[in-house]
C-alpha cells in the first residue's frame, strides 16, 4: 500500500510540475503582449477592391461582409480579383505608419470570410499571387518591413467561415447543401495556416476569427499545430472552446469589467474593419486615447484597425489621425507601456495606469474648480508631477481623499497625466467612487451592490455590424434594489439620469429612487426593441437632487409594488452638475 500511495504522490507532483512549467511556458509566451499594449489591425482583402459598392449599390457597416450581404456568387466574386492590382501598397510605409502610431505590432487578416487569400498559397490559387494582377506576396513584404522596423507581425485567418468554400461554412445562399468541413479543414484552412506559420519567419500571434461549430478535436488539431511550427506564437480566444492564449473582447467593445488574463480590446477606426467607401465616421485622437487608456487602465490592450484601399493606400483621414494620436503616445509612453491596471475604481475626471510604486492619472475630463479628488488611495505619496513636463503638482489629504490641485488650462491634451509617486505597494482600492464635483458621474450596472436582480451583458448589432456592448442590472422582482455607494467631496445639486431599456413598459409599476434626503417615485417607459436584439436605451431625466453634505452616500434604485414586472433594464445612473 505504501508503495502504491508513493507512486501516486509521485504522478501529483509530475501533473503538478507539468501543469506549472505549462502555466509558465504560457506566461512567459505573453510577456511581449503584456508589454506591448498598443497594436494596428490591417483588413485588407478583395472586398477593398469593392469598398461596399457592389453592381450600382452602396452598402453601409462592415465592408468586408460585402459578398455574404449582397449574396454575390462565387464565380461573380472571382471576377473582383481581376481587379486588384494594388500598385500603391508599400510595406515599409504602412510598417512605419505604425510605428509611428505608437503601435508595437501588426496583425493582417491573410483570409478572411471570402475566402481569398491575401499571400501566395499553395493550397488554394484563390489568392492574390495566382488570381490576380499583382503577381507579388504582400504578406512576404511586411514580414520583412516589420523586421526591418522591429514591429512584431502576427496573422488573422478565419478558420470556420469561407463563403467561396462548398465545404467550409457560411455561404448559405449559394451552397444549399452541408459540405464536407473536414474536407475543407484538410484541403484549405490547416495547409494555409501552415504556410503562414512556415513562409514568412517568427509569427508573433495567429488571431482566429468566428470559430462557430468547429469541435474540440479540431481546435485541439490547429493548436498543436501552431504549437509544434511557431511554439512562441499567441493565439487568440476566437480559436474557441477556451484554448487561446489570451482573450480578444467584443468587437469594437470597451468593457467596463475586463475579461480574466491576457486580454485585448479590438475597435475600428470608423464603423468597418475592412475600407467602405462611404464611410467616414473616423474616431477622433481624443476618442481613440480615451479608449486606449481605458483599456490599458483594465490591463488590456488596444488593437486598432485600419482599412486600406484595393490600390494598397491607408486612408489619408486614419494616417492623419494615427499621427496626431502616436505624439501624445510617444510623450506619454511611460504610463502605456507595460503600464499594469489600475488600483482605482472608475472615475469621473479618467482613469490611472500604474508601475511599481508609481500611479498614472490620465485626465480625460478637465474638472473646473482646479481640484482632482482621488478616493481610497491609502498609499503614502512621495511625490506628484506632470509626466510630460515634470512640473511638480501640490497634492493634500483632505476628507479621506487625495486632492490634487489642477490650474485652469489643461498642459496637456486630448489626456493631460499625472505621476503619483508612492511609497510601498499600491493596494487596490475598496470599491469606492467618487461623485466628483464639476463633472459628469456615471454609475454603471457592474458596479452596483443588487439585491434580488443582477448583472447581465448584451451585445448587439445598431449598423450592419456596428456592435454595442452594453452592462445592465436586470431580472428584477417587487422590492429588488441596485446601490451605489460613494464619496462626495462637497455638496451640491445634481441632475439624476437613468438609462435603460424596457420592452414593454407598465405604467402602473412604480420605482422609487433614494439618495440622501431625496426620495421619489417614477415609472419606466416602454423603450421598444428591434431586430439583430438590437435594444433603444433611453437616457431619462428623472428629476434633480440635493445633496447637503461632503460625505458618504448611498443611491438606490428599488422595485416598488406593481402588477407586472416590466422587462427592464437599467445600465447607469448619471449625476450630472446643475450649473
Ligand atoms: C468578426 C468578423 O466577422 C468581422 O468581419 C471582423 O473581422 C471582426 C474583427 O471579427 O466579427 C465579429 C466576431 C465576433 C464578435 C463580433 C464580430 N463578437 O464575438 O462579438
Amino acid at each position: 500500500m505504501k508503495q502504491k500511495s508513493n507512486r501516486k504522490s509521485d504522478d501529483m507532483s509530475a501533473m503538478w510540475g507539468r501543469k506549472t512549467a505549462q502555466r509558465s511556458a504560457t506566461a512567459k509566451r505573453g510577456d511581449w503582449f503584456r508589454e506591448s499594449k498598443y497594436a494596428m489591425f490591417i483588413h485588407w482583402g478583395l472586398f477593398s477592391q469593392a469598398a461596399n459598392q457592389w453592381k450600382g449599390e452602396t452598402y453601409h457597416g462592415i465592408a468586408e461582409w460585402l459578398m455574404y450581404r449582397a449574396r454575390i456568387t462565387v464565380a461573380e466574386y472571382e471576377g473582383l480579383a481581376k481587379l486588384l492590382n494594388p500598385v500603391d501598397f508599400n510595406a515599409a510605409d504602412w510598417v512605419r505608419l505604425a510605428k509611428a502610431a505608437g503601435m508595437k505590432y501588426i496583425v493582417v487578416t491573410a483570409k478572411h470570410h471570402e475566402g481569398f487569400a491575401m499571400f501566395r498559397s499553395r493550397a488554394s490559387s484563390f489568392n492574390i499571387y495566382d488570381a490576380s494582377p499583382f503577381r507579388r506576396d504582400p504578406l512576404l513584404e511586411l514580414a520583412e518591413a516589420c523586421r526591418q522596423e522591429g514591429l512584431k507581425l502576427g496573422f488573422y485567418y478565419s478558420q470556420y467561415l469561407d463563403w467561396h468554400e462548398p465545404d467550409a461554412a457560411g455561404n448559405d445562399w449559394e451552397f444549399k447543401q452541408k459540405g464536407d468541413f473536414n474536407k475543407y479543414l484538410h484541403h484549405k484552412a490547416i495547409p494555409q495556416i501552415r504556410e503562414l506559420l512556415t513562409n514568412y519567419g517568427p509569427v508573433a500571434l495567429i488571431w482566429f476569427d468566428c470559430p462557430g461549430e468547429i469541435s474540440i478535436d479540431t481546435v485541439h488539431q490547429l493548436r498543436d499545430m501552431v504549437r509544434k511550427l511557431q511554439p512562441d506564437c499567441l493565439i487568440n480566444s476566437r480559436i474557441g472552446h477556451g484554448l487561446g492564449d489570451y482573450v480578444s473582447a467584443g468587437d469594437q467593445e470597451v468593457p467596463l469589467v475586463p475579461p480574466e488574463g491576457l486580454w485585448e480590446a479590438v475597435d475600428t477606426h470608423n464603423d468597418t474593419w475592412a475600407y467602405s467607401a462611404p464611410d467616414h465616421n473616423w474616431k477622433s485622437p481624443a476618442e481613440l486615447i480615451s479608449r486606449l487608456v481605458r483599456v490599458v487602465s483594465l490591463g488590456g490592450s488596444y488593437m486598432l484597425n485600419v482599412g486600406p484601399t484595393g490600390k494598397g493606400i491607408i486612408p489619408p483621414e486614419s494616417e492623419i489621425i494615427l499621427r496626431e494620436t502616436g505624439k501624445w503616445i510617444h510623450r506619454n509612453a511611460e504610463s502605456i507601456y507595460g503600464a499594469g491596471p489600475s488600483p482605482l475604481s472608475r472615475q469621473a475626471w479618467g482613469v490611472a495606469t500604474s508601475r511599481q510604486g508609481v500611479l498614472y492619472l490620465h485626465i480625460l475630463n478637465w474638472p473646473s474648480g482646479g481640484e482632482l479628488w482621488i478616493p481610497g488611495l491609502s498609499a503614502s505619496i512621495k511625490s506628484a508631477y506632470w509626466l510630460v513636463s515634470g512640473k511638480s503638482v501640490r497634492c493634500v489629504r483632505k476628507k479621506g481623499c487625495l486632492c490634487l490641485q489642477l490650474p485652469e488650462i489643461p498642459p496637456d491634451q486630448p489626456a493631460a497625466v499625472i505621476a503619483v509617486e508612492v511609497r510601498g505597494k499600491i493596494s487596490k482600492t475598496k470599491r469606492q467612487i467618487m461623485v466628483h464635483p464639476g463633472l459628469l458621474n456615471e454609475l454603471d450596472a457592474p458596479f452596483a451592490r443588487l439585491t434580488g436582480c443582477k448583472h447581465g451583458k448584451q451585445s448587439w448589432m445598431e449598423k450592419f455590424g456596428d456592435w454595442h456592448h452594453a452592462d445592465f442590472v436586470e431580472s428584477w422582482q417587487k422590492g429588488s434594489m441596485a446601490r451605489w455607494s460613494f464619496t462626495l467631496p462637497k455638496p451640491g445639486l445634481f441632475y439624476l439620469y437613468a438609462d435603460y431599456d424596457c420592452r414593454d413598459g407598465a405604467n402602473d409599476h412604480q420605482w422609487e429612487v433614494s439618495v440622501g434626503p431625496n426620495r421619489w417615485l417614477f415609472p419606466v417607459m416602454a423603450t421598444g426593441g428591434g431586430a439583430f436584439g438590437r435594444t433603444r436605451i433611453r437616457h431619462e431625466r428623472l428629476g434633480v437632487i440635493h445633496l447637503p453634505r461632503a460625505g458618504d452616500y448611498t443611491l438606490s434604485i428599488k422595485s416598488m409594488a406593481g402588477k407586472e414586472q416590466p422587462d427592464f433594464r437599467l445600465q447607469r445612473v448619471t449625476l450630472e452638475p446643475v450649473e
